[in-house]
This record gives structure tokens, sequence and C-alpha cells, in this order.
């Protein structure tokens, strides 16, 4: 979010002397009819700063200029002078004067079904384990491929909704996923057909979607507006809104993610101290009245939303932006919104239990879990240092450092293999990835699969037996290597392809996968 607020400072920085209205009648005659008037997206992107994410505005001048390949995106240099290409890109990076409104109204009107589920075969159309297929996020062309894991194949490749963003979500029957776009477009997929179900656009700005481990419902986590947005499943129809409040303002969702033996949806926030679980099974209604509402145990009332989802509302001390659930999903280990420590609450006792050694904020749905001597230790890497942190799940202390080849994104490990792979690839030397021993907690082997290039995010297939990586650069590539020798054993070309995610390892919660 830093890097979106440091883009839109620089772009205010520079406001040419005719800009205001000017440039606001340019943006309607060159940009609306595909960005729309509100520059909330239509059949273009939404242009806020918010969903603009890392692209810089050099970046956006550029695509004015020359359009963006693979898309309908024209390039307008013959059109418009240097002086308003910079003006126009300066513009997007400004916040809008006034969130419009995304309520039910706007979600209901957005709602498409697109195939019914009536036209759905009922066996899959291929032999191979349907568990044991990859769903591929390709950034470069905004597309989505489907893997068979077996044969490592391509078995369906379709255009996605523009910068879709966070892990692929799973029904648990792994029948079919879910994706959310930063502009805020959840879609279901079926995953034997490559068909799309349906779409609905829950936010103006989405952080992430969780599937209640019963396959019920989607939650969706906004920044703008300030709501999450729960779903029915089936056809992504909206059950409710639930504005995020509380102490007189409002809040940013941080993330949401789904707490499976609780049967509970939970969610960090960005600007209240507070961390929120709804529990939605169907006799959670006994649940949320037998609570004993006190503010001294940190714990305030659930708030009625008048619908079946209310909140049970923990106070915490400091904002939570990122979380990570110990394997009983009793606690959760947060870092703070600065990044420089981080907390464990216990969801059950509802409050802070301990502090966390956990500088230099990791990326998101980064860590890991596994056993070592019995104990549960979690490990993840740093987004800002160039470490790994290994963290005992009884103590909280952190049992280990490691000093890595730069700040890294993602770290993958799956019961049958010993090693935990981390990326490096927020430092110089991107192209490497460094395996570590869970038996030793050493960096066992650097290995660098396609030397000088982008390589990041790992995930292993069903069993194990391949680590996949992704070579996520423009002409890349997911590249399957032997998970024990790291040998290459086959190379499939994709566009700039980011994150990946097995069927089998989502939806049987893995300890060494995001979930
Ligand atoms: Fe992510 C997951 C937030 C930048 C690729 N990222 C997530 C999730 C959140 C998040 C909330 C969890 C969603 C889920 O799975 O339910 N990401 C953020 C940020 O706040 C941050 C730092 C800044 C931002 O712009 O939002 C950020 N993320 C990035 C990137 O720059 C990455 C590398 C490229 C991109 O597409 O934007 C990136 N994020 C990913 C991926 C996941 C993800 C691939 C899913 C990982 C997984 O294995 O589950």
């Amino acid at each position: 979010m830093k890097s979106v607020i440091l883009a839109a400072l620089v772009a205010l920085a520079w406001v040419p002397a005719w800009a205001g209205d000017d440039t606001a009648k340019l943006y309607t005659e060159t940009c609306a009819a595909c960005h729309g008037a509100d520059r909330l997206g239509a059949i273009g992107p939404a242009l806020l700063p918010e969903n603009l994410g890392r692209l810089k505005p050099a970046e956006a001048e550029k695509v004015i200029a020359e359009g963006r390949a693979a898309t309908q995106m024209e390039g307008f240099k013959d059109r418009l002078s240097p002086d308003q290409i910079k003006a126009l890109a300066a513009y997007v990076y400004q916040p809008l004067a006034k969130v419009p409104d995304w309520g039910m109204e706007q979600i209901k009107a957005s709602h498409h079904m697109v195939t019914p589920l009536a036209d759905l075969p009922a066996k899959p159309p291929f032999s191979s384990d349907p568990l044991n297929l990859f769903t591929v996020v390709e950034g470069g062309d905004h597309h989505v491929s489907i893997v068979d894991g077996d044969r490592l194949e391509v078995l369906y490749r379709f255009p996605s909704r523009f910068a879709l963003h966070g892990g692929a979500k799973y029904s648990p029957d792994g029948r079919f996923v879910y994706f959310a776009s930063r502009d805020g477009w959840v879609s279901k997929v079926d995953m034997w057909t490559g068909r799309l179900i349906a779409e609905i656009r829950a936010g103006i700005n989405t952080r992430n979607v969780a599937v209640s481990d019963d396959g019920r419902f989607l939650m969706v986590g906004n920044v703008l507006p300030h709501s999450l947005v729960a779903l029915d499943a089936r056809d992504l129809s909206p059950l409710q809104v639930i504005p995020v409040a509380g102490d007189g303002k409002t809040s940013r969702v941080s993330a949401v993610y789904t707490a499976p033996p609780r049967h509970s949806f939970v969610v960090a926030l960005r600007d209240l101290e507070e961390i929120w679980e709804f529990p939605y099974a169907d006799d959670a209604g006994p649940v949320l009245n037998g609570l004993v509402h006190s503010r001294e145990k940190g714990m305030e009332e659930g708030v009625s939303t008048g619908g079946r989802f209310q909140a049970l509302r923990i106070r915490i001390p400091d904002f939570m932006d990122d979380f990570f659930f110990d394997p009983t999903y009793e606690r959760v280990m947060g870092a703070s919104r600065d990044g420089s420590k981080g907390m464990v609450v216990d969801l059950d006792l509802k409050r802070k239990v301990a502090d966390l050694d956990l500088s230099g904020m990791p990326h998101l749905g980064s860590g890991i879990v596994f056993k070592k001597d019995g104990k549960w230790l979690m490990a993840t890497p740093h987004l800002k240092d160039s470490a790994v942190s290994i963290i005992d799940m009884e103590s909280w202390k952190t049992v280990k450092r490691l000093s890595t080849l730069g700040p890294g994104f993602f770290m993958r490990g799956h019961e049958n293999t010993p090693f935990a792979w981390v990326d490096v690839s927020m430092g110089k030397e991107k192209d490497a990835l460094q395996i570590i021993d869970t038996r030793t907690l050493e960096i066992a082997h650097t290995i660098r699969p396609a030397p000088g290039r982008l390589t990041r995010h790992v995930e292993f297939s069903r069993d194990g037996k391949y680590a996949v990586v992704s070579l996520s650069e423009k002409d890349g590539a997911i590249l399957i290597l032997d998970s024990a020798t790291f040998a290459e054993i086959k190379r499939l070309p994709m566009s700039a392809p980011i994150g990946k995610y097995n069927v089998w390892n989502k939806i049987s919660y893995s300890s060494g996968t995001s979930h």
C-alpha cells in the first residue's frame, strides 16, 4: 500500500498548469468510454490509485501512449501531446473526491450468471486426477491456465478479469475455482471445463475472497468501499453487505480467511484495532447469543448487521495487516500495519496472548507450518529484509532467523518433502530460489532454474513430487522441477505467471501451502 501512496504522491507532485477541468474533460473524451465516466471501470479496468497497484506513473504514461498488448487498450500518442498524456496519467492517480456508493443495489446489478450449473458434465472430460489440477494466474495478459498435474499440460486457457490478485480459492470438492480481481470482480469457473459460471462486482477495490469450509458462502474483503460482502457460492448472488465500521470510523479490510474447524471467517482490519470473526454454521446463533460481552476481556458485543453474518469483535492493541493461523485455528499470528512487530491473538480467549519478533512485514499468505521434533514451527520470508524467520508456535519465540540472498515474497512446502522453498525475488538475485531443510533449519541449496530472470512462487503437485515455479516475466513460463533432484522436467510457456494453486493442496489445507 505504501507504494500506492508513494505513486499517488509522485503523481500529485506534478500537475500541469492547465490540469483540473481540462484534464477531467480530456479524460471524459478519451478514456471514459472504456474506463467509466466515474473511473470505476467498464470494459477497461478501474483507474483509481488504489486499483492501479504497483503501476508507476511513468508506466501509466507509457500505457496511455503506446497501449497495452493483447488488450483493447490502444495507444494515444498520435492523438495526444506528451503534456496531455502526462496530465492524464497524473489524473488517474488522484483519489476520488467521494467514494461512490457500492452497496447491495450496485452489487446486485453487476451480477450475471453465464453458464447454468445444469449444463456442466457430471464427470471430468479427461482421465487425469481432477484433484491434481493447478490453476495458474497469468498477470502478463490477464489470463488463467488450468494445468493437468498428471500429464503436465495446459488443459484450458481463458481471459480473466483485469489484475487478479491473491490465491485462487476452490470449492471444498475442488470442482470450482473462485477468483477476485483488484477491481472487485469475483468470478466462478468450472475446473473440469474451464467455463465461466458467474461473475459479480463485490467492491470497487478488493483485497481478497475466502470460501467457507462447507462450500456454501464466499466472503469478500474490500478496501473501497469499507465493506465485507457475503455471497452465495452457488451462483455468486449477494447475501449481505457488511459495513466495516466502529468507534465512529470506517476501516479498510486487510484480509479475510476461513478457519475451517471453527466454521468461521476471520477478518483483519487496517484502520480499526480489532479482529472480526463471523461464525457461519447454521447453529452459530446460540454461539453468538451465549457470549459474555465484556470490555475487560477485550471483547465487544457482536455487531448486528441485520443478516446471518454477525461479527464477533476482538479488540487488539494495534492494527493487524497480515495474519496467519496456527494449526488449531485457535490463534492468529499477525504483523502490525507498519511491519515493526507482530502479535498472537487467541480467538477463544479473545485477546492478544503474545508478542512476535517479526520485524519486516511478510507478504500475506507467505508462510508455512511444519513439525520438527514434535513441535509446530512456522516459517515466513520478510518482504523487506533478506531473511526467513522460523517461529516456535508454542513459545512464540523466533527459533531461527536465516539470512537469505534477498527479501522474498513466498514460501512453500509439502508433507512429502523435507524441503521448504523460498524466493528472494524482492532483491537483486531475483533468479534464485533457496531451499531450506526443515530437519536442520538450514539453507541446504540455492538454485537458479532460469538464470538472470525473475523466479518466484512455488507450488507442489498433489504428491509433492514436482515443484512448480513461476518464471514471472512477460515471455515467461512455469517450470516443473523434480522436488528431490531439482532437475527441470518440463517448461510450459506463459505470460508473466504469478501464483499457482494445486487443487488438492488447497482443499486439504496442506500445511505447506497458503489457505
Ligand atoms: Fe499479494 C496474496 C496483499 C503485492 C502476488 N496478497 C495476497 C493476499 C493479500 C495480498 C491480502 C492474500 C489473498 C488470498 O490469497 O486470499 N499483495 C498484497 C499487498 O498488500 C501487496 C504487498 C501490495 C499490493 O499491491 O496489494 C501485494 N502480491 C503483491 C505483488 O506485487 C505480487 C507479487 C504480484 C501481484 O499480482 O500483485 C503479489 N499476492 C500475490 C500472490 C498471492 C498473493 C501470487 C497468493 C499467494 C498464495 O500462494 O496464496
